[in-house]
């Protein structure tokens, strides 16, 4: 049975992926951090957390990292683990680039002397694109990060990319724009605002307090985006993929489309707090999955409003049975 090592097993996109691994026959192996509360609920809500096989150890720490390797012996590695979020990213800069950055390099080398042959994924992002070079942004389009998140994340990206050209390992880098589900983090914006739109709709909140609602991103779903993840390592020769839908859209319209699926006005709600806004702002995203398409025979297949919908069906459901 082939096995692979997922690191961020207990974010959004490591239990879609370890999902998605179970369906197709692999023994899946997570690392996990310690921490003083559980993390596994998003596991539990896919049904899956019996079906795992939890690791203990960090990203900061390479000792760990290759007795997991050891452990699991897995064909494949996918490294989701970091400190995800742009915005505390300011506040927790050098966290940040040991876990987003350096955790990369700590997987490599990991992998280099444990065993070279196992195939590997980084999650890169579209963060690092930042303040945009071109228009329409592809695996050709130079890199401009805003943030200490970018900063790292271009780290890794490099790293993954320098590996693969220096030791021949099959690396792959993931440059993916910005993908949401049910079991997104609360603290990213599509999610905050489907839970506020359930907690307004059910009377449990007055109003929503945003940052700087004109930016613009190309969101996806998570469902759709791991199967590219999983589509790289199936390649003949490892590359580097731009992961998006093509389109782009307001933090203010993803307001409207919530809002609107249960009969209100988001301008009724929505209040500006200075407090959300960024020390420096990626103002618009938007990709061109056209390699993937090409080449891994991926495209998006979920559109904004269905998942939207999606995500307020589920808050809805959450905060309906909430004490
Ligand atoms: P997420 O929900 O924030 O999950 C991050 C995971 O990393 C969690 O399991 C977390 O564990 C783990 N982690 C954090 N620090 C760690 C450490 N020091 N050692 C080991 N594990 C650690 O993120 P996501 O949305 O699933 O994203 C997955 C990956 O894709 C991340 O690398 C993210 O930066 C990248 N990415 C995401 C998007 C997006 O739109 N979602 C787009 C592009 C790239 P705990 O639960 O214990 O904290
Ligand atoms: O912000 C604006 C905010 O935090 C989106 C991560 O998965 O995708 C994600 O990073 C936009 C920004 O995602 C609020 O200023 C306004 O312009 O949902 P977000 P992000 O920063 O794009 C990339 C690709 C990743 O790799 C990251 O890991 O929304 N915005 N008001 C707000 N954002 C938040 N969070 N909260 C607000 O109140």
């Amino acid at each position: 049975m082939k096995s692979a090592l997922i690191t961020g097993i207990t974010g959004q996109d490591g239990a879609y992926l370890a999902k998605i691994l179970l369906e197709r026959g692999y023994q899946v192996y997570g690392l996990m951090a310690r921490r003083a509360t559980p993390t596994t609920w998003r596991l539990q809500y896919l049904g899956i957390d019996n079906e795992v096989e939890l690791i203990n150890g960090d990203l900061t720490d390479v000792a760990s990292l290759m007795r997991a390797i050891q452990l699991a012996k897995p064909a494949e590695v996918y490294n989701l683990g970091a400190q995800s979020f742009v915005g505390a990213s300011w506040q927790q800069a050098i966290a940040t680039a040991q876990s987003t950055g350096m955790g990369v390099l700590h997987v490599l080398e990991a992998i280099r002397q444990v065993n070279p042959d196992i195939r590997f994924y980084q999650a890169s992002s579209s963060e690092m694109f930042g303040k945009v070079c071109e228009p329409i942004q592809s695996e050709t389009t130079p890199f401009y990060p805003r943030s200490p998140y970018g900063v790292a994340k271009l780290f890794g990206h490099w790293m993954t990319v320098n590996y693969r050209e220096s030791f021949d390992l099959f690396a792959c880098s993931g440059i993916l724009f910005n993908h949401e589900s049910p079991i997104r983090g609360i603290e990213f914006v599509t999610r905050k605002v489907t839970d506020a739109v359930a907690r307004i709709k059910l009377g449990k909140q007055k109003e929503l307090r945003l940052g700087n609602i004109d930016a613009k991103r190309d969101w996806g779903y998570a469902g759709d985006y791991v199967e590219a993840m999983w589509l790289m390592l199936q390649q003949g020769k490892p590359d580097d993929y731009v992961v998006a839908t093509g389109r782009t859209t307001t933090v203010r319209d993803m307001c409207r489309i919530a809002f609107d699926y249960v009969g209100l006005n988001y301008e009724d709600y929505v209040v500006i707090d200075p407090a959300f806004y960024r020390p420096a702002e990626v103002e618009i995203l938007l990709g061109n999955p056209a390699k993937a398409q090409n080449i891994l025979g991926w495209q998006a297949k979920t559109t904004l409003d269905a998942l939207i919908t999606m995500m307020v069906e589920a808050d809805l459901a959450r905060v309906s049975t909430e004490n």
